[in-house]
């Protein structure tokens, strides 16, 4: 991870808005070593785009019946390095599901589809044979991270038999009618990482919970009485960061605020 360069500060956002942003070039990437043996949860997680529960930042599938980004597939690159004993490798979703918090109604229901991918470009994802396991966000909890159970690491997610066992992980929606959308986090006892493609992530808050998770001490007589004093105390400053590996070709990124709210620039 030392070669990582972090983009901060930078990208500036609306409190509250949903961006589209478009890699090209590097990817963006998070993670250590942190392959393990069988034998339950990691003590530290590596999330996309963060593990805060309380935060508001989450990435975004908005319904096909919206004016916004929508109907697209979201892939993310999961990887864990190679063991000479059995191991396993944990892939959560926090809020997975489309109603409670987070999610401005009526969201799409996600799919979730984990497939070996041992060369970590994508291809694995087209051979039906490679399909590990796949989740129904609607069975998972609101506001919590559905505790999955761990995937087995598997021969056909290697390139070699010593090679690191890569993964994609491919979110969709069947969904045509919706206008909300489906805001998510993921988390990995392995590496993550997101190549070239398009996506949306959302500074969220759509439920007075939400308003309380990322004002903590603002209590809602305030909210009410005009009292704004204390929504400088915030979890979520409107800041996002993004780290990418420099690689062969340099990378850039590019971001879409549809709030007029506020913009951003990177
Ligand atoms: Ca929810």
């Amino acid at each position: 991870m030392k070669s990582l360069m972090k983009l901060r500060s930078n990208l500036v956002l609306a409190k509250i808005a949903l961006t589209v942003l478009i890699i090209s070039g590097g990817f963006l990437t998070w993670g250590g070593d942190t392959s393990r043996a069988l034998g339950g949860p990691p003590e530290s997680w590596v999330c996309f785009p963060t593990c805060s529960t309380v935060d508001g930042r989450f990435m975004s599938m908005a319904g096909a019946n919206t004016s916004s980004l929508s109907g697209q597939v979201i892939t993310v690159g999961v990887s864990a390095p190679y063991s000479p004993t059995v191991s396993e490798v944990f892939v959560d979703i926090f809020d997975g599901n489309a109603t409670g918090q987070w999610d401005p109604m009526p969201a799409p229901s996600l799919t979730f589809e984990l497939f070996a991918d041992p060369l970590g470009d994508g291809t694995g994802a087209s051979v039906p044979s490679n399909l590990v396991t796949t989740w129904s966000g609607a069975t998972m909890p609101d506001n919590a991270w559905a505790a999955l159970p761990s995937v087995i690491n598997i021969p056909a997610a290697q390139q070699c038999s010593t090679c690191a066992y890569k993964y994609l992980l491919k979110i969709s929606t069947s969904d045509v009618v919706s206008t909300g959308n489906n805001a998510f986090k993921i988390r990995t006892s392995g590496t993550i990482g997101v190549k070239a493609q398009t996506f949306a992530f959302i500074g969220a808050m759509s439920t007075l919970a939400d308003f309380n998770a990322i004002y903590p001490t603002l209590n809602v007589p305030a909210v009410l009485g005009g009292n704004f004093t204390t929504l400088a105390n915030t979890n979520y400053d409107g800041s996002w960061e993004f780290s990418f590996y420099p690689g062969a070709s340099p990378p850039s990124i590019s971001g879409t605020a549809t709030s007029t709210l506020g913009t951003a620039t990177v």
